[in-house]
């Protein structure tokens, strides 16, 4: 792992822009949301600049009286760190360093990997957060970046004639990604081998923003110990659990990264696999933050995430937490908005058997009935058809055990396959 400098406990102030279309109001929340990142990340938040214009300025991002004013009251205040809400282009980076050397310019972008480096605890997920921060880096090498090669142990890394240290770093950097790479096909391969055993349940996916509460509505529902916190992307890895929703129902409820306005793609496309699960899943459970302002632009941020990970075509429940820190004028409007939705509070346990009906209500919608026929003599199997289905009739004849079964659509499949392979008629 390539070690970045920390900005732990650096002053930090935060720059937006508010441009045509956009309210100072939002760009207020956008900078509330960058202060959390910021502060998870370790920083010190000691100030913020808004600047409102028409187009954004291809040298600094904000115009040039303003960056060289922060830049100024920076080195006044000695803030280390000047944080802007928008994605800075290579060569933006680069005109701040000019502007000072000593103060470091980071983007949204940087500071989420920032913080996914820190929180990274598996294998997977920390060989996941380099490869996306390796690509994030790629194109912005400058020269506080270079002599990677002392950091990344030597061989085979010194310059060859006419190489550059910078394109030292560069090769030394595709290499590492392309490792990198070839080391999350490997853990690709294990977790699908795991996937397949899972196929018999019916499967449902927790997602979310980010500190919305879905690793407490895990832990709620099943008893998991999944780490909560408030904090962004408490959550890294995936965890699965089964939950039994009434005697006869079992479902595997999964609980997995948060989502973020902004989201780097390098980070959405190397988490794919963690999310795997999503995608797989037969019903998403989509939880709001029901006391956020931002509630409406966090629904959009899930769904684009959704959509950019390609889980289009699920059924998806809506489900409104952190009711117990609503008013109740803010709630009534909010059922009114989102008549479908289930209001929950996963911390006060409040209505949670409320979910679970709507959740089997939804499984239910997927679920066939058919005919299978059983010879006699096949005790076992005939079991096994009792265990994992509703059992609607039964009638044991001589020529056959016939039994008329209600289940989800995978496992009523895989009871006729049982059933034809037994020598059975349908
Ligand atoms: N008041 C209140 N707080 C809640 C509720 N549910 C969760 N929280 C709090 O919200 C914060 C975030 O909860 P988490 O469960 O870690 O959220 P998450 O969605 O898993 O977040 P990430 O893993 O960071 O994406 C914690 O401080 C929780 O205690 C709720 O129903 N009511
Ligand atoms: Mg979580």
């Amino acid at each position: 792992m390539i070690e970045r400098e920390s900005i732990v406990h650096e002053k930090a102030v935060l720059v937006g822009v508010i441009l045509p279309g956009m309210t100072q109001a939002l760009i207020e929340e956008h900078l509330d949301e960058l202060s959390l990142l910021a502060q998870t990340a370790g920083a010190e938040v000691v100030g913020r600049y808004i600047q409102r214009r028409e187009r954004v300025n291809p040298t600094y991002f904000i115009g040039k009286g303003k960056a060289q004013q922060i830049v100024q009251q920076a080195q006044e205040l000695g803030v280390q760190l000047i944080i802007f809400d928008d994605e800075l282009s290579p060569s933006q980076i680069r005109n701040f360093l000019k502007l000072a050397e000593s103060i470091k310019v980071m983007d949204r972008t940087g500071i989420i990997l920032d913080i996914f480096q820190r929180h990274a605890k598996t294998r997977e997920s920390k060989t996941q957060v380099e490869l996306a921060q390796l690509q994030y880096l790629l194109p912005r090498l400058t020269r506080l970046w270079t002599h990677l090669e002392r950091q990344m142990g030597g061989i085979g890394t010194r310059a060859g004639a006419g190489e550059t240290q910078i394109e030292v770093d560069r090769r030394i950097i595709r290499d590492r990604i392309a490792k990198l790479r070839k080391d999350l096909k490997k853990i690709d391969i294990e977790r699908a081998t795991q996937s397949k055993r899972r196929r018999e349940l019916f499967r449902v996916a927790l997602v979310g923003y980010t500190n919305a509460g879905k690793s407490t509505l895990m832990n709620s529902l099943t008893g998991a110990n999944v780490f909560v916190q408030d904090q962004l992307f408490a959550t890294l890895d995936t965890t699965i659990r089964t939950l039994d929703i009434d005697d006869h129902h079992r479902i595997l409820l999964s609980d997995s990264v948060g989502f973020i306005r902004k989201l780097p793609h390098a980070l959405v496309a190397s988490f794919r696999s963690t999310l795997i699960e999503v995608l797989e899943a037969d019903l998403l459970l989509l939880l709001l933050d029901g006391s956020s302002h931002l509630l409406d632009e966090q629904l959009q941020t899930v769904r684009e995430v959704l959509s950019e990970i390609g889980a289009r075509n699920q059924d998806i429940l809506l489900v409104v937490n952190k009711v117990d820190l609503m008013e109740e004028t803010e709630l009534r409007g909010l059922k009114e908005r989102f008549p479908e939705a289930v209001f929950i509070s996963a911390l006060s346990h409040l209505r949670l058997d409320v979910l679970q009906s709507a959740i089997l209500k939804q499984m239910e919608k997927t679920f066939q009935t058919a005919k299978v026929v059983f010879d006699p003599g096949r005790g076992k199997e005939i079991a096994t058809v009792f265990e994992t289905a509703d059992v609607l009739e039964s009638s044991y004849e001589d020529d056959g055990v016939y039994l008329t079964i209600r289940g989800a659509k995978v496992i009523v499949e895989q009871l006729k396959a049982l059933a034809s392979r037994n020598g059975g008629k349908e």
